[in-house]
C-alpha cells in the first residue's frame, strides 16, 4: 500500500525530467517544432546559449530538419571583423546575424557526430546549398582546427574541403598557411589556409566586392562578389 502511494507521486515527476537540450534536434524532440531562437546548454546548466533553430522540412520526406544555426549573415547588421575572444565566445544575435561561438562548437560537435549544411543566396535571387557529412571543432589548445568530412553534395560547388584541418584565424590571432595574416586580407575570422576557398565571415558588401573580402563562396559566385545570405547550420549525422 505504501509503495503504490510512492510511485503514484514519483513517476509524473521523473516523466518529466528530460535532460537539457544541448542542440535543436533536442529542442524538437522535446516538443517545440518550429524556426526559432531557443535556449540549449552544451556546456552545462550553467550556460544557457542561444541559438536559432531551422526545424523546416525537407521538402522530400516529411520529417523536420532539426537545424542549429551556427553562423548566419542576411544583411551586414552585425560586425563579423571580430579578435579572437569574440569568435571565441560567439556575437551577434540569434534572431539575426551571428557566430555561435568556437567554444560552444566545439562541446557541441565533441558530444555528437554532426553533419554541416551550407546555405547560401545571391542578389539575384539564386539560392544553392553545399552538405558535409560530418563538421567538428577541436579544442582551444589545438587552436579550434577544423574537421571536415566529405563534400556529400550540394547545387554549388565544394569550397569549404581546403579548409579542412586548418586552425582558426582572427586579426590578432594568426594561424594560418599563409605568410601574411588572412584575417587582416580578407576581413573576417575564420579556419583560414593561404586563405579561403569560402569567407562566410567576410565584410557584408552587397554584391560586386572587387577586393575579394566580401561573404564568399568561391564556386558559386567567385572571388569579387559577396552573398546576400551564408547560413552554416548543423545536424545530428544520420546513424
Ligand atoms: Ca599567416
Amino acid at each position: 500500500m505504501m509503495l503504490s502511494v510512492v510511485l503514484a507521486v514519483l513517476l509524473p515527476v521523473a516523466a518529466h525530467q528530460s535532460p537539457l537540450p544541448t542542440d535543436c534536434s533536442d529542442v524538437y524532440r522535446a516538443g517545440s517544432g518550429r524556426d526559432g531562437v531557443y535556449t540549449i546548454y552544451p556546456a552545462g546548466s550553467t550556460s544557457p546559449v542561444q541559438v536559432y533553430c531551422d526545424m523546416s522540412k525537407d521538402g522530400v520526406g516529411d520529417s523536420a530538419e532539426k537545424w542549429t544555426v551556427i553562423q548566419r549573415r542576411q544583411d551586414g547588421t552585425v560586425n563579423f571583423f571580430m579578435r579572437w575572444d569574440h569568435y571565441k565566445s560567439g556575437f551577434g544575435s540569434a534572431a539575426g546575424e551571428y557566430w555561435l561561438g568556437l567554444e560552444t562548437m566545439h562541446l557541441m560537435t565533441q558530444a555528437k557526430t554532426y553533419e554541416l549544411r551550407v546555405d547560401m543566396e545571391d542578389f539575384e535571387g539564386q539560392k544553392v546549398y553545399a552538405l558535409y557529412s560530418s563538421f567538428s571543432v577541436g579544442p582551444e589548445s589545438e587552436g579550434y582546427k577544423l574537421n571536415l568530412g566529405s563534400f556529400v553534395r550540394g547545387t554549388t560547388g565544394d569550397s569549404l574541403s581546403l579548409h579542412n584541418g586548418q586552425k582558426f584565424t582572427t586579426t590578432d590571432k594568426d594561424q594560418d598557411t599563409h605568410g601574411s595574416n588572412c584575417a587582416r586580407l580578407a576581413f573576417g575570422g575564420f579556419w583560414y589556409a593561404a586563405c579561403f576557398g569560402a569567407n562566410p565571415n567576410g565584410i557584408y558588401t552587397w554584391g560586386p566586392s572587387p577586393n575579394a573580402a566580401g561573404v564568399q563562396w568561391v564556386s558559386f559566385r567567385g572571388v569579387e562578389y559577396s552573398l546576400k545570405t551564408m547560413v552554416m547550420k548543423i545536424r545530428p549525422a544520420a546513424q
